[in-house]
């Protein structure tokens, strides 16, 4: 037979059967003609083995037919002139901001192509507040940031001159950051997004969060969403994609991704040869979301409508996404030419079309009517989180300025004619000898677009986005839980870890303070010996234990259970801060005082996700980091990608974050119940960084003299002064963590072994003393002529005779950072290197961190203040048994 003619019989057949299908459809609808298609399927695979062509993607078409469209329920008109004032004004703040202060930098095309797919939320979807109290999350995309302050204008929020001060903070009054900051606009901002991928992942913990405080009973399920728009570039990065399964198996239909596919990134497309809807569809749809494409807009209803052969949404389907952009950019002819120039069918399909009607052809993200529908649809969808892909052009409306362009991501500069251009297709009223200023336009209050989009918010319960603390503070802390600790062990030998498990436990029982704790784990709840709690809190799941846990008869069983409290997240640090996140800052987003504590490896804290813990830091989070498995000499065995020596370096940065290094259960004791009043009692936009060590040790009571609660939270106290003070060699050690042990032995062997009589301190917080150092510095150099401040670490070591020696189970930098402010000669100890696999001794013997090598650092130090015989020093490393020639562990 002819090739044509099995083509016609083909298409006849084709056709025969569709018509069929069409009659299933109008008789018995949708569900039945998916089941008679499963049927057939089925029919065909178990009688004929035909087997059906895996394929997780469906036809590049929209999800939802025309049909089956929710109503647009606004005016179109009065919203697309809302929209053209909000794109204006977004365009002009970033062009004068240009203006004004060359290479100040901003994004104009991000927002100019996102532009429908905010404003049909922001008139129809999202919920500032709703009756029942509850509201709608958003994250918005960190550089699509000049359409919120646009849109905040017009709502008459955000003065003009704030709105000219864009990226220029420091000016007199304020200006507006580049990007969101809940640091820097508090009342505006919840969420920074910029760092592309952590805010996709942290809305998909944080709408799993609202289902934990539901399903516990601290929060009451009224149906609130968490919406990201994120950049369909955003998607490469890990933490995008990581997480998606969880969002899936916890059902969280509280969850809708919008992603804007505009095809481009910042230096071109995101899959020139590929195609990113397809792809994401394929990921999402593996993952067990809803997704809802949105690629064409109602231009193309009719074409796609009357192609009943599939012809041309194969086609569609053929074309790569570096070729679609090509189309943006030409003309109708090249589009007609390139894209239906196929097929003569394809050509007569749009013969109706002028070439321009044919370039005007709006595609699906673009289309308020689309946008809308896919909202409603994914608004009322249940089960599953929806992602909703929606086709767009990036730089929409810029022209020849970059409609499209690779260069538009960075485009900030419009001529006079770009700017005449892009006025006139949105229809500013803004003359032309004015256009050269970029003005701003904002209508009068009672025009009728100002007062429908207040009439849209206000129905809809308020402006976002929004900030504000929505909880009120906490009364106080109880003493009792802690006081315990103060006793010391009276010789037992406990880890800090254990003492901070125990801690957790008795916070755990507290009648008002219990429910309010949130331990989050990553898969190492039996590393740090917290399996006790899984019985006394129980683990959550949404869906409680439906299985009968294989240590059912044990006392301290796996017991998961729908309000159980403990988060346990699995081996994924990112997904663990996502909830840390999401609990430190509920007192804001859900009025919740809820108290996070993560405990975690602590290598596997700010070297991995320290992206994260600085999102934390600038959104105000509260609560507790801890660092499990702490310390390079500490954690035995290990070796070199497990033994942190530097996690207290890395905390250095994070400018709201105390970072302390404890050494004994009181100091632990003290740190908690400061840090639980200072974060939920004075309500203080500060978070805590813990390391706690898995090596049992006997913990001492509290000192009784000198003010150890003040000099723990400052971060030094003496903690035991020599029995020798009178002798005439004299040293001060300090020590903190488990090395304060070490230190402990060292001051012994000094005193009976070399006549050195030294105290021991202990030094909680080498981050707290360094900021406090830097501060009194800062303060006397700006104010020459006052009577200078003397820094924490002068004042308390002024008195005492030095030579100063530190050793911690960190790096020398902590205390060297120091080094001005002590008053005398000081010497670091610390673990700077690769770890290794050994047991404690060996280890801190490597890294000269045990007690020999403080005496023989103290040694060396009074050496070189001439007290004593550098012999002496040499005889000491005989004497102590230390090797002088061994390799140097910092760089071996
Ligand atoms: C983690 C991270 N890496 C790099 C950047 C720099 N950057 C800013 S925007 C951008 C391109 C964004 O493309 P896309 O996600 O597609 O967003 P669009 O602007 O196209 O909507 C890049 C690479 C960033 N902000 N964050
Ligand atoms: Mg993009």
């Amino acid at each position: 037979m002819a090739q044509t003619e099995t083509d016609g019989l083909e298409v006849l057949e084709t056709r025969e059967w569709v018509d069929s299908l069409d009659y299933v459809l109008s008789q018995g609808g949708p569900n039945r003609a998916g089941r008679l298609l499963q049927q057939l399927a089925l029919h065909a695979r178990s009688e004929a083995g035909v087997n059906l062509p895996f394929t997780a993607t469906t036809p590049y078409q929209n999800t939802i037919p025309t049909r089956q469209q929710a109503p647009f329920p606004g005016s179109q008109e009065m919203e697309r002139r809302i929209k053209s004032l909000v794109r204006w004004n977004a365009l002009a703040m970033v062009v004068r901001a240009n203006k004004i202060q060359e290479g100040i930098g901003g994004h104009i095309s991000t927002f100019a192509s996102a532009a429908t797919l905010y404003e049909v939320a922001f008139n129809h979807f999202f919920r500032a507040q709703t009756e029942s109290g509850d509201r709608d999350v958003v994250y918005f995309q960190g550089h699509a940031a000049p359409g919120m302050y646009s849109r905040a204008y017009l709502e008459g929020r955000i003065s003009k001159e704030k709105l000219q001060n864009f990226r220029r903070e420091l000016k007199p009054g304020g200006g507006l950051s580049s990007y969101p900051h809940p640091w820097l606009m508090p009342e505006f901002w919840e969420f920074p997004t910029v760092s592309m991928g952590l805010g996709p992942i942290q809305a998909i913990y944080h709408a799993r969060f609202i289902k934990y405080l539901e399903n516990r009973g601290l929060k009451q399920s009224t149906g609130g969403k968490v919406w990201a728009f994120l950049g369909d570039g955003e998607m490469d990065e890990p933490e995008s994609l990581g997480s998606i399964t969880l969002a899936s198996r916890e059902k969280l239909d509280n969850l809708i991704f919008v992603v804007n596919c505009n095809l481009q990134r910042l230096d071109g497309p995101v899959r020139g040869n590929g195609k990113i809807i397809q792809e994401l569809e394929a990921i999402f749809r593996g993952a067990g979301w809803n997704v809802i494409k949105v690629i064409w807009g109602s231009d193309w209803d009719n074409l796609i409508q009357n192609d009943r052969d599939g012809l041309l949404v194969r086609r569609l389907g053929e074309v790569s996404d570096g070729q679609y952009q090509k189309y943006f950019v030409e003309s109708g002819a090249y589009f007609r030419q390139n894209l239906f120039g196929t097929d003569p069918r394809l050509l007569k399909m749009v013969e109706h079309l002028s070439d321009d009607q044919l370039a005007r052809m709006r595609l699906g993200g673009h289309d308020p009517i689309k946008v809308h529908a896919a909202y409603r649809a994914a608004f009322d969808h249940t089960g599953t989180p929806t992602i909703i892909l929606a086709k767009t052009i990036k730089g929409y409306g810029l022209g020849e300025a970059g409609e499209g362009r690779n260069i538009t991501h960075q485009q900030k500069k419009l001529n006079e004619d770009e700017l005449q251009m892009f006025r006139s297709r949105f229809g500013i009223p803004i003359p032309d000898d004015e256009l050269h200023e970029a003005p701003f336009y904002r209508p009068s209050d009672d025009s009728a677009e100002i007062k429908y989009m207040q009439a849209r918010r206000q129905q809809l319960g308020g402006y976002m986005p929004t900030r504000k603390v929505r909880a009120a503070a906490l009364k106080s802390v109880p003493d009792s839980h802690f006081d315990e600790f103060h006793k010391g062990t009276e010789g037992r030998e406990v880890s800090t870890t254990m003492v901070f498990v125990r801690l957790l436990a008795k916070l755990l029982r507290d009648p008002e303070l219990g429910k309010l704790i949130v331990p989050i784990v990553p898969d190492e709840a039996r590393t740090f010996g917290m399996e006790g709690l899984f019985r006394q809190v129980g683990i959550y799941s949404s869906v409680g234990q439906n299985y009968e846990p294989v240590d059912m008869d044990t006392l301290l069983y796996y017991k998961e259970a729908k309000n159980g409290q403990i988060l346990e997240e699995g081996i994924t640090e990112s997904g663990s801060m996502c909830s840390f996140i999401a609990a430190g800052t509920a007192y804001a987003n859900h009025g919740i005082n809820t108290i996070p504590f993560f405990i975690y490896y602590s290598m596997f804290g700010f070297q991995r996700i320290g992206d994260l813990i600085w999102a934390a830091a600038d959104m105000r989070c509260r609560g507790f980091l801890v660092g499990g498995t702490a310390g390079r000499t500490t954690l035995a065995g290990e070796g070199l990608q497990h033994q942190d020596g530097h996690s207290h370096v890395l905390a250095l940065p994070v400018p709201n974050l105390l970072a302390y290094d404890p050494a004994f259960a009181y100091e632990i004791a003290i740190i908690i119940q400061d840090g639980i009043k200072r974060m939920y009692v004075d309500q203080e936009s500060i978070f805590y960084y813990l390391t706690v060590t898995n090596e049992p040790l006997p913990m001492p009571g509290m000192p009784a003299e000198g003010n150890v609660r003040e000099g723990v939270l400052r971060g030094l106290y003496r903690f035991k002064a020599s029995a020798k003070s009178d002798s005439k060699l004299r040293a001060q050690l300090l020590g903190s963590g488990t090395i304060m042990y070490e230190v402990l032995k060292a001051q012994q062997i000094l005193e009976e072994k070399y006549g050195v009589g030294a105290d021991v301190w202990s030094v909680t917080s080498y981050k707290q003393l360094y900021r406090d150092g830097n501060d009194c510095e800062r303060w006397n150099m700006l104010h020459p002529a006052e009577s200078a401040k003397v820094p924490y670490v002068t004042q308390t070591l002024k008195d005492v005779p030095g030579p100063f020696i530190a050793a911690s189970d960190y790096m020398k930098v902590l205390p060297e950072s120091l080094g001005r402010w002590v008053p005398g000669q000081l010497v670091s100890l610390g673990t700077d290197g690769f770890g290794r696999s050994e047991n404690r001794a060996a280890l801190r013997d490597f890294f000269e961190v045990d007690a020999k090598h403080i005496v023989l650092a103290t040694l060396g130090a009074l050496a070189r203040e001439n007290k004593i015989g550098a012999d002496v020093v040499e005889r000491a490393i005989q004497e102590l048994g230390i090797n002088p020639d061994k390799a140097n562990p910092a760089t071996s």
